[in-house]
Parts: structure tokens; sequence; C-alpha cells
């Protein structure tokens, strides 16, 4: 019996901005100096944010913390894609995002310190920070088809990482999202590991993307490392499916050139030469060098970026350190009404807390 092919699995992969900085013009999207300028700002503040988290953690004044160094163009590029009123689902390593919606970085800082609290503060339309890998899916697509059913011209993009695909509700996810066509945009930061373990442990699939054509709609993978790019893919999702297209999943594939967290340490799952070869990559570099083609940017501009930027950090880091979070609210939240023991929990650290004030 002669085979016919009836499905064709290509993906496209869309890079437009290279490690050395060159442009390919035919995909240049048109942006002003000002919006360049504030992806850049967003870039450097976010690499400043994070830097500074994982010196606070070492010194002692900040929970364990996952660092999104070399990540920063696959969130600042799909962040400024998004309006105000898109739901936004982050996973844990979304600090760009977050910074680029709009969310200050006290509350940022505040999460990593150990308050929840934090989290009820967070502007709307952002949901809190899903340590659960995958679960965040599931209620993104949810809020997508919610918009959809009320005729709201607005998508929900969600984030997760390459592990994150093989979790079940990755598939329930996108499952549904097919069938019922929703307005949601699934951003994989492909950073190579999940932990220690390498993306080619992870799936025997050649691509992320690919997963998309299982479900019956677009995947594409995308540089994650350059800015333009994922700014564009992402765009497009959102106009997309904004005008009734449906879901769209962007593979973007980048590095995690830091520790999985501030508990993890690279050294013994990876070589330093993969690392090295990743640095030569660096999302932030290749916009500088764009951007210093374009004449925006100077050694000036950088400096005053770098002071405008650690100063809002050090504000940040101030403010945070001086909130003082309701331990009583980690209890509170956990079932409509509190258990025996969580009470007990809840009396026993509250005494230990009045002590501890008291010196
Ligand atoms: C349901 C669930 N299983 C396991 C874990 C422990 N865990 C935390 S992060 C992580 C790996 C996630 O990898 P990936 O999705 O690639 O995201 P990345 O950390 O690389 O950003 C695991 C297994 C968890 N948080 N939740």
């Amino acid at each position: 019996m002669p085979r016919q092919k009836i499905l064709d699995m290509s993906v496209d992969w869309l890079s437009i901005l290279d490690p050395e900085g060159n442009v390919d013009i035919t995909l240049e999207p048109a942006l002003d100096t000002e919006t360049l300028d504030k992806f850049y700002r967003t870039m450097v503040l976010t690499r400043l944010f994070d830097e500074k988290a994982v010196k606070l953690q070492r010194q002692g004044r900040m929970l364990t913390y996952g660092s999104c160094l070399g990540q920063e163009a696959s969130q600042i590029g799909s962040a400024f894609a998004m309006k105000p009123e898109d739901w936004f689902f982050p996973a844990f390593r979304e600090h760009g995002v977050q910074i680029a919606r709009g969310i200050p970085m006290k509350l940022l800082y505040i999460y990593w310190m150990g308050s929840e609290d934090a989290n009820m503060k967070i502007p709307l339309k952002n949901f809190p920070v899903a340590i659960p890998v995958s679960t965040q899916i599931l209620h993104a697509v949810g809020a997508a088809w919610a918009s959809k059913l009320q005729k709201q011209n607005i998508a929900s993009v969600v984030y997760f990482g390459d592990g994150a695909t093989s979790e079940g509700d990755f598939h329930e996810g996108m499952n549904f999202a097919g069938v019922f066509k929703t307005p949601t945009v699934f951003i994989c930061q492909n950073n190579q590991y999940a932990i220690s373990l390498p993306r080619e442990k992870q799936t025997a699939s050649k691509t992320l993307a690919q997963k998309a054509l299982a479900y019956g709609f677009e995947g594409i993978q995308v540089d994650g490392n350059d800015v333009l790019a994922v700014y564009s893919a992402t765009k497009a999702a959102l106009e997309k499916a904004k005008s009734g297209g449906g879901p769209t999943l962007i593979e973007c594939f980048t590095y995690r050139l830091g520790a999985h967290t501030t508990s993890d340490d690279p050294s013994r799952y990876r070589k330093k030469d993969e690392e090295e070869e990743w640095r030569k990559k660096d999302p932030v570099k290749r916009l500088r060098i764009y951007l210093e083609k374009k004449g925006i940017w100077s050694k000036n501009y950088e400096e005053k970026i770098i002071k405008e930027a650690s100063e809002e950090i050090e504000k940040a880091v101030e403010e945070a350190e001086a909130y003082n979070p309701d331990v009583s609210n980690m209890f509170k939240y956990v079932f409509a009404e509190m258990t025996s023991n969580l009470k007990e929990q809840m009396d026993e650290l509250s005494g230990f807390m009045a002590k501890k004030k008291g010196g």
C-alpha cells in the first residue's frame, strides 16, 4: 500500500538580529527611538535587578531565587508586544516581564524575601508567580476562553520552560486551546535545562514548537536572544489571537546563563565552554550594538541608564527590607476555615516572632 503524507511537521525559525548586531532589513520591525530606548533600558534594569537579587541571597537577605540572566530578550521582547489589558501568567523566572509590565520591583523583592503579601498587591491582569511547574498554563487558557466568550478583544500570554512541556498540565492546556481556539500565546522559554536535566533528555521532539502542531495550531521557534525577533513573533501571535485566529506556541530558543536557583550549582552538570559559547550570544550586548549603529547608544547613555536603574533598585530594596509582613497570612488563606493544626502552627510562629521582636 503506498503511503501518503497527511501532515507537514515543519516549523519556522525566526531570527532578525544576529549576535554581531546585524539586522535582516526585510524582517526588521519599525520601532521608533523611544521604543528601542525602552527595550534597552528595561533589559538593563532587569539584568541589574537580577544581579542584586542574587547578591542579596548570598548575603542572607533573600530566600531562594531563580535568576533570569541571559533570558532578557525573550522576556522584554514578548512583554512589550502585550497590551496592559492582556492577561499575563508567569512561571517563576519572569522578572523581566514583570518589570516591563510595571509591577513595582519592591513587590518582586518582597515576594522573593518570602512574603506572599506581594502577590496580593500586584496590578490587575498580572497573575502571581506559579512555582508548581505548568499549572499556570491551565489558568491562562481558561482566562483566554472566558475573554473569548465575553467577546473582549484581549489575549492571555503564558510563560513556562522547556521542562514544563513534559507536564500533563501543558498538554491539557494546549489541547483545550486548540479545540476552543482560545486567544492564548504560549511562550516557552527553552533555556536548555530543567534544573540539571538537558533539553535533549527532556523530550525526544526535535523542537518544542512542533508540539503545537499535534494540537492543531501554529508553533514557531524564535531566536530567544534576539529581542526584535521575540517582539515580532509575539506581536503577530497576539494580533492573530485577537482576530479569532486561535493560539500560537512560541519557542524562544535561549540559555539560562546563571544557576537554576541560588540552591543550584550548574558546574556539576554542564561545561564552562558551553556557557562561554552562549555568552557570545548575550541578548543585551546584541541590542546595544544595534542601538550604537543607529546612533542611539553611547558611553554616556549607558552610564546614565545604569545610574538611574541602580538608584531605582536600591530604593526598591530599601523599601522591601523595611516591609513588615503579617506572617499569619501564610496560614489564613489555605482553607476557608483554618484547621486546628494550622492554628497551632500559626500561634507558635506568632509567639516566636513576638519573642524575637522583644529581643
Ligand atoms: C509540579 C512540579 N514538579 C516539580 C517541581 C520542581 N521543579 C521546580 S523548577 C523545575 C524545572 C523546571 O524547568 P523548566 O520548565 O525548563 O523551567 P526553568 O526552570 O528552566 O525556567 C522543577 C522540576 C515543581 N516546582 N513543580
